[in-house]
């Protein structure tokens, strides 16, 4: 996959990404009239992209198909997808190859025996929404479709290496780390094979060992556990980065972990051992000239200005960003939630029992778990957005998904953002428990629809939380903010949609959280504006979003430079 650094040295990767032939199929006839064969009157669009970037598409919702021609030596091939939206179906040579759901994680699809020279790779892109789908039609971002991240050809030879994930435990001193690997392997030929596997974490081998397997087998080894000593911790000043290389004869995996810890202990979060204060932003990975297609200069540009700010962290709000995005987040040391798009509002309580609907949600943690398991900057994980937590449909979901997240999921904190926290069931689950909530913007029952509003909430919730025996659960303010046009100022601090009206409420509740012993972080709602979809009835001004802290095109509102100044103050006051 795109990286940051090149995944492999000893096998052939061919990029499939540039020119592919396009065809809108708005009525789903494709498969019936043989577009799998090969498209006839395509245009040509550029892989990666959203279809929705594309002129005259802006609104489209359904099928759409693509084809690239490509050659090879043959043998065993692997295609691997950064990301279709959402649903894929793929055929090599008119043949179905395979299928994949879900936006916003990577897929591989292996085939056998492919003969040497040209073939043709046919991929149908399906972003429709429906009540099988995450997220459900209702929701508060738009439905982007298309190939949106990058294609690769994986040329396998013998036993090859699918993944290698490096598990870790710390020393109480984290002075030095047991680590041990799980490495899945491939034997790319028809017959049964032997080769030496090894595994190399910075200068140490962690595993040397002959494995066999036959023809064509799938096979995981968890490696004994080895202890390294005087190790680099990774952190969010000094972010410590190792090399692994997983090699067999013919062919190789690398990647790059760290070694930290994070845990919470009487109601701090505690990074290697130190209380960390979360100062942070929600971002979507979304630009109305992309869409979901987010080029990594880009990437960059983001991190610049969230550093600038003065985050330590960010939300990957809603859905895993891409890789590449979140190798740059371990090599800045900035720490990063990362989450399914399981949106709020959309999902019904009766659709919390629809068990096909919640399998593919437990699939895309798995999926989750299984490509993000290494990046060292992930230190949250995020089951659900705003969901019926209040009702009981919720509660064996959140209990199944914490503890499959708590025993595969690495050193991570658990958490689900809630809307609801004075009814809400399933905090119980949680490592931190995490709000959302828009007073002074939206108004809520039982509340007076102005900035005192916190005042009360926090109250109420202190004591809920004691009421329940979650004092040693930190709080973080996962959402909260206001819409502002840019651009349109007022001299009133009471005129919605003004910059200076964005910039005020933040600055109100930044200082108010800060200052309320139980709350530890502060995720901002939401670092850029975005786009919207008109297909819900939101009615969201201009079809965006209007929160961001900078506007769709990255241009800062008032707020940015009142953020800079306080999480500034808020990092010096923890030193
Ligand atoms: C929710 C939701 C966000 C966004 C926000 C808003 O909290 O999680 O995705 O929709 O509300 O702007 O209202």
């Amino acid at each position: 996959m795109k990286r940051l650094f090149n995944e492999h040295e000893a096998r052939k990767v061919l990029d499939l990404n540039g020119n592919w032939q396009f065809k809108l199929d708005s009525e789903n006839v494709g498969e019936s009239q043989g577009w799998q064969n090969g498209l006839t009157n395509g245009e040509t669009v550029i892989v990666p992209s959203c279809f929705n970037n594309e002129l005259r598409l802006l609104n489209y919702e359904g099928c759409a198909w693509y084809e690239k021609k490509f050659k090879t030596n043959g043998g065993t091939l692997c295609f691997e997808f950064g990301s279709v939206m959402t649903k894929a179906d793929v055929w090599l040579d008119g043949k179905w190859i395979g299928e994949h759901y879900g936006a916003f994680t990577q897929f591989e699809l292996i085939v056998n025996d492919v003969s040497a020279g040209e073939h043709t790779l046919i991929v149908r892109a399906d972003s429709r929404l429906d009540a099988l789908s995450f997220p459900q039609r209702y929701t508060d971002w738009f439905n982007y479709g298309g190939i949106a991240r990058d294609v690769y050809l994986n040329e396998l030879k013998g036993i090859s290496i699918l993944s290698n994930h490096i598990e870790n435990e710390l020393s109480d001193d984290l002075k030095s780390a047991k680590v041990n690997a799980v490495i899945e392997l491939y034997n790319a030929n028809s017959t049964s094979t032997t080769s030496n596997v090894s595994v190399t974490v910075g200068d140490t081998v962690i595993y040397n060992e002959a494995v066999s397997l036959d023809g064509y087998e799938k096979k995981t080894i968890v490696t004994p556990n080895i202890v390294l000593d005087n190790i680099e911790l990774w952190s969010t000043k000094s972010p410590r980065l190792y090399t692994v290389v997983a090699k067999t004869e013919t062919d190789d995996l690398i990647d790059k972990i760290g070694f930290r810890k994070i845990e919470v202990k009487e109601g701090n979060i505690l990074l290697n051992g130190k209380s960390i204060e979360l100062l942070g932003v929600n971002r979507h990975e979304e630009h109305p000239d992309w869409g979901f297609a987010f080029p990594s200069k880009l990437m960059k540009k983001d991190i610049d200005l969230i550093l600038d700010m003065g985050c330590n962290t960010v939300r990957g709000s809603h859905y895993p960003n891409s890789r590449i995005f979140v190798d740059m987040l371990d090599e800045k040391g900035i720490l990063l939630w990362s989450e399914i798009p399981m949106w709020g509002c959309g999902f019904s309580e009766e659709s919390l029992k629809n068990e096909e609907l919640m399998e593919r949600g437990f699939n895309m943690h798995k999926e989750m778990v299984k490509y993000y398991y290494n990046h060292p900057s992930i230190i949250i994980w995020g089951m659900h957005n705003e969901i019926p937590t209040y009702s009981k449909n919720s509660y064996p979901i959140s209990e199944k998904w914490s503890k499959y997240l708590r025993e595969n999921g690495g050193n991570r904190l658990i958490t689900h953002a809630s809307c609801h926290p004075m009814r809400d069931g399933d905090m119980g689950f949680d490592d931190i428990i995490c709000i959302n909530i828009y007073h002074g913007w939206y108004r809520y029952g039982g509340y007076d629809g102005n900035l005192k509003d916190w005042d009360k909430m926090i109250e109420q919730f202190d004591a809920r939380r004691k009421e329940k025996g979650w004092e040693d659960k930190p709080v973080v303010m996962s959402e909260f903010g206001a819409g502002a046009l840019a651009g349109f100022h007022s001299h009133f601090d009471t005129v919605k949609w003004s910059e200076e009206y964005q910039r005020d409420l933040i600055e109100y509740t930044l200082e108010l959280f800060h200052k309320t012993p139980y709350m530890r972080g502060t995720y901002i709602w939401q670092f850029a504006n975005i786009r919207t979809s008109p297909s819900t009835d939101l009615n969201r001004v201009r079809y965006f979003n209007n929160k961001g802290i900078v506007d769709e095109y990255r241009n800062p509102k008032a707020a940015y430079f009142k953020i800079r100044e306080l999480y500034k103050r808020f990092a010096d006051e923890e030193k």
